[in-house]
């Protein structure tokens, strides 16, 4: 539990806001009096092929919920796009901007997801378990015919995505966790979700000072180990994309436009390190990666839900966007992306992402 969510429990006893970075203007008072600890996932069911939680994978039964600002989310979105899941498995996106009951469907007509009919995440957490007290977060997998939530495991649902929901795989889908490099791919993903992935959050929302340069420091230092490893390679493990690519380039993607500035990660910017820089435009530039970001969505959740950390709720303007279309030239490291598979296709007709959330745009 976050300080944010544990002085909410205590306090207000407020249901809004979910089990890590929430701090709506309801809970803002809360910060700065406890070290920042990510909660656990409450719902750790999995969706498995031989249904051994009661969950069996089926296409057309489950709705995943993200929100595009979100990075633990955005893995989810890569790894459906990388799979070809996207029939299997339908998709609804939240507003990016939480009220006091939290995720909402404000993006839909009449403010309700069209095929839950809910107008709160809240309600799926409500029809899974009567009085759950606790935060509502993204992602979440949702049972379409009982409108209960399965899991809001973010961690297993991924590889779970990659491993169990192989019978819907698109022809063609590389294989995200292969099983001899399992090891490999665990160590590292261990020590980036630490440092990079959770250390951004640790940074941002340090209670003080030594709190967040330790942070930061654990942000930088992992940083430059990992574009060490990746000057010689184009990918983190192995000669293709894996699991661990996905969740590096979440919280890459987000460096410049919201860690460095809102969460004080300012020792260096992804631009100035030709590296990770090129690495990340390849991903960003892979299909299945850059077209699930959404720019626009990650700027205005982080600025204007953290009033915490960001009082006025201000949105800055830049960082400027356009380089991340620019050539990266890390197919001369060789890699093969897919591995024998192929690319996925484009991205489903109502899942775009709007202009005002593309680099093309500037802001
Ligand atoms: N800690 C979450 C991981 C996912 C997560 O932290 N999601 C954030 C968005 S980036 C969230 O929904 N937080 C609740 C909120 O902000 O209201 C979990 O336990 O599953």
């Amino acid at each position: 539990m976050s300080a944010a969510e544990d002085a909410r429990a205590g306090a207000a006893g407020a249901r809004g806001t979910g089990t890590d970075d929430g701090d709506t203007a309801k809970s803002n008072a809360t910060y700065g009096r406890k070290p920042f600890k990510r909660s656990k996932s409450h719902f750790a069911d999995r969706i498995t092929a031989d249904a051994r939680d009661g969950w069996p994978v089926e296409a057309g039964r489950y709705r995943l919920v993200v929100s595009r600002a979100c990075p633990w989310a955005s893995r989810a979105l890569v790894s459906r796009r990388l799979l070809g899941l996207e029939d299997a498995i339908s998709l609804a996106v939240t507003d990016p901007i939480q009220d006091d009951r939290s995720w909402r469907f404000t993006l839909d007509p009449d403010d309700r997801d069209p095929v839950l009919g809910i107008r709160y995440l809240s309600e799926a957490y409500d029809a899974r378990e009567t009085g759950y007290p606790g935060g509502v977060s993204v992602p979440a997998l949702v049972d379409t015919g009982s409108g209960k939530l399965v899991t809001n495991d973010y961690q297993q649902l991924t590889l779970d995505l990659a491993t169990e929901w192989t019978s819907l795989h698109r022809p063609g889908a590389p294989d995200l966790y292969p099983e001899p490099l399992r090891d490999e791919i665990d160590t590292v993903m261990d020590g980036i979700y630490r440092d990079v992935n959770n250390g951004v959050y640790r940074a941002g929302f340090a209670a003080g000072q030594s709190e967040y340069e330790s942070a930061c420091r654990d942000v930088f230092r992992r940083l430059e180990e990992t574009s060490a490893r990746l000057e010689r390679r184009r990918y983190l493990v192995g000669d293709t994309i894996t699991e661990a690519d996905i969740r590096l380039f979440t919280t890459l993607v987000r460096f410049d436009a919201v860690y460095h500035g809102h969460f004080k990660c300012n020792v260096r910017k992804l631009t100035e390190d030709p590296v990770l820089w090129a690495y990340a435009r390849d991903l960003f530039q892979t299909p299945g990666f850059g077209d699930t970001v959404d720019f626009d969505h990650i700027k205005r959740h982080y600025y204007q839900v953290h009033t915490g950390i960001n009082p006025t709720a201000v949105v800055p303007l830049g960082p400027d966007l356009s380089g991340w279309l620019t050539p990266h030239h890390r197919e001369q490291l060789g890699g093969r992306p897919f591995g024998e598979g192929t690319a996925p296709g484009p991205v489903p007709q109502g899942e775009e992402v709007p202009p005002e959330g593309r680099p093309e745009r500037r802001r």
